[in-house]
């Protein structure tokens, strides 16, 4: 507004002039006056520059605003979100470490307990090897020796006397059918065969003529059972 009030007054004051000068003067007078024109050209130029270089640095202004508004929020939500992603760290941080301190405290105790256990194992080895040596050497006493042994060839001859006859009686009879054989003679030696037996069957008693009574018992080489007991009289010959 100021700048149009000016270039009002200058071509008012420039009419004026130019009607009580002469023209020599009056050309001087136009050329100032272009001159004015075009200096107030240059001017509102300039103006019109300067404007538009003001509303460009408001733009600018509004955006620069604009863009800190932008990255203060961006700011604002990176925090946000930092912070979360803290606390969110912090507690799983924490769960985790009470994780660890209850696994090594169960770690601990059974530890604890394995050592223990060790310790009672180490005992009871101790105990053990002091033990077993006693055991071993009752068993080798405790051996069943109800049993006649393999390949086995007893005799007994037997004799009551001048004018006695042998009774003989068995009280217990188990071998090997046919292959361990208790054989009775009725005489001295092996002559005068009274009988042979073998197997679960008890044998009669048996009477001798004279006073001698000869018995063997052989065993093959396996299967052993208890074998036979008997009894031998003393009878009077009649
Ligand atoms: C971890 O366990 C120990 C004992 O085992 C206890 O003294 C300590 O307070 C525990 N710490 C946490 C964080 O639970
Ligand atoms: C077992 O016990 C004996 C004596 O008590 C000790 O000398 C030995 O080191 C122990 N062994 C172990 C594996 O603990
Ligand atoms: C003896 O040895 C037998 C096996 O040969 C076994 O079964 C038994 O337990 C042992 N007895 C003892 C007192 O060690
Ligand atoms: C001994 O042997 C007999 C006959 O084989 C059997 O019946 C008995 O049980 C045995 N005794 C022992 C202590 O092994
Ligand atoms: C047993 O008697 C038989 C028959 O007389 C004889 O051949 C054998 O050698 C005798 N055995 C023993 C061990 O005396
Ligand atoms: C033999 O038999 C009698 C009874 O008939 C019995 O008392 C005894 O124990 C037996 N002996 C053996 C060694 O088996
Ligand atoms: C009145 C006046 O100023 N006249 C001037 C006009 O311009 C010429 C040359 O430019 C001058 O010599 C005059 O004096």
């Amino acid at each position: 507004m100021q700048l149009v009030l000016v270039i009002f007054f200058v071509s008012c004051y420039c009419t004026k002039y130019v009607s009580g000068v002469t023209t020599q003067s009056s050309e001087n007078v136009t050329v100032k006056e272009k001159d004015t024109i075009e200096e107030v050209n240059v001017i509102k130029n300039n103006y019109h520059e300067l404007l538009k270089r003001v509303i460009n640095n408001e733009i600018e202004i509004v955006d620069l605003k604009n863009q800190k508004q932008y990255l203060k929020n961006d700011l604002e939500n990176t925090k946000r979100y930092m912070t979360c992603q803290m606390e969110d760290i912090k507690d799983f941080t924490e769960e985790k470490y009470n994780n660890l301190n209850e696994t090594k405290a169960a770690l601990m105790k059974t530890m604890i307990s394995f050592s223990q256990s060790l310790k009672l194992l180490n005992e009871t080895m101790q105990e053990l090897s002091y033990r077993q040596p006693e055991k071993c050497e009752e068993n080798k006493t405790e051996c069943n020796c109800t049993e006649y042994s393999n390949n086995l060839a007893k005799n007994w001859s037997i004799d009551v006397g001048s004018g006695y006859r042998v009774e003989l009686q068995f009280t217990n009879f188990t071998t090997e059918l046919k292959y361990d054989v208790v054989m009775v003679y009725d005489a001295v030696d092996a002559t005068d065969l009274m009988g042979s037996f073998s197997g679960d069957d008890l044998p009669p008693p048996m009477i001798s003529t004279g006073r001698y009574m000869f018995l063997t018992f052989t065993s093959d080489n396996n299967v052993q059972y208890t074998g036979f007991s008997a009894n031998v009289y003393k009878i009077t010959s009649t």
